[in-house]
């Protein structure tokens, strides 16, 4: 459509001249036409779950809706397992939101909001789950050098500590530096490092070779978050590929009962007791 300087049109020439086929609609902005919902986008539609009382969680994650997740999570922790609660509900809807942020139909803010209202209901998850009294053993967690995706690092701490472990947490954006110096001071059972860009995800096999440098070790470094894949996790050494955070006690569990971190790679789905796609090679 061409407007020639100095012409004013009406707005029913303008409307006349527009191609409602190519008029962009967004979620929070109704350009023209009604407006669709997050929850009616085809690949939020396979994400979401259908069976309730995870629909409804999922939702009000994608809803960022904070007080709906709180509410929701609180009546169905009455009946359901914490983990469950986290794996098929909340996590479901920050899958769904990982979804519209790559199609660049939710932006950052939106991001952010949905973090926070999916770390509402994990709070409650975390205090469902209690923490163990008896130590087991100490673990370090962090999330790479660079990198403040720390959602995953934070699920796999509450796991720890709700299954007994003390676990030194680092936080995010961690120097490689401070991780060495962490494994020299507390020595623990076992490390997990968290990276969730494919900036950040070289911090992982940096750390082994300062390890390896210093003369360290420790038995388990188990590596995860969205920027990896077992491949690129099994290329340095102390290395085991974590899937799901629900995963690192058991890792540790094994850890401390002898297993070296080259049996854990092949033994992984036999130790977390569950099918893992991502090792569904090594399942027998
Ligand atoms: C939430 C989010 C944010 C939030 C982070 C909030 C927070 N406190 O973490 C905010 C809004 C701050 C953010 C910012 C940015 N983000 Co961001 N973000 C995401 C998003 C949508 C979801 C990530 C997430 O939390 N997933 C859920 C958690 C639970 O998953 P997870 O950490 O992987 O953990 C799971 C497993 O991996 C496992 N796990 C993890 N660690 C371990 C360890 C062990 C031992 C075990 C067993 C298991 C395990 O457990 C969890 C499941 O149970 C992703 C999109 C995506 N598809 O992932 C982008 C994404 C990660 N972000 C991205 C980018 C680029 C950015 C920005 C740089 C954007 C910008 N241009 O400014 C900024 C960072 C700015 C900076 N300071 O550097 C990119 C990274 C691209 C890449 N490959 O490098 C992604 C992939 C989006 C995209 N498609 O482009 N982001």
């Amino acid at each position: 459509m061409s407007y020639e300087g100095g012409d004013v049109m009406s707005i029913e020439e303008l409307a006349k001249k527009i191609d409602f086929d190519y008029v962009h609609i967004r979620y929070n902005v109704v350009v023209e036409g009604p407006a669709i919902k997050p929850e009616d986008d085809p690949d939020v539609k396979k994400i979401l779950p259908t069976e309730e009382p995870f629909r409804s969680i999922a939702l009000a994650v994608l809803k960022a809706d904070l007080k709906g997740v709180e509410e929701k999570v609180k009546e169905a922790l009455k009946k359901i397992d914490p983990v469950k609660v986290i794996e098929n509900g909340l996590g479901k809807g920050m899958d769904a939101v990982s979804a519209l942020y790559a199609k660049a139909l939710y932006f950052l803010p939106d991001v952010m909001l949905s973090a926070d209202a999916m770390m509402a209901g994990v709070k409650l998850c975390e205090e469902k789950l209690g923490k163990a009294t008896k130590k087991k053993g100490t673990v370090v967690s962090f999330v790479a050098e660079g990198d403040p995706h720390d959602i995953g690092k934070n699920l796999v701490v509450m796991f720890l500590r709700a299954n007994g472990y003390e676990v030194i947490d680092l936080g995010r954006d961690v120097p490689n530096k401070e991780v060495i110096e962490a494994i020299k001071k507390h020595k623990p059972i076992m490390v997990t490092g968290t990276a969730l860009m494919t900036t950040t995800m070289t911090a992982f096999p940096a750390i082994a070779e300062m390890m390896k440098k210093e003369g360290i070790s420790v038995p388990v470094f188990g590596c995860g978050g969205g920027a990896v894949k077992r491949d690129f996790v099994e290329s340095y050494d102390f290395s085991v590929y974590g899937v799901k955070a629900h995963h690192a006690p058991k890792l540790a569990d094994a850890a401390l009962a002898g297993k070296t971190w080259k049996e854990l790679r092949y033994e992984y789905p036999k130790v977390v007791g569950e099918f893992v796609a991502e090792y569904a090679d090594r399942m027998g």
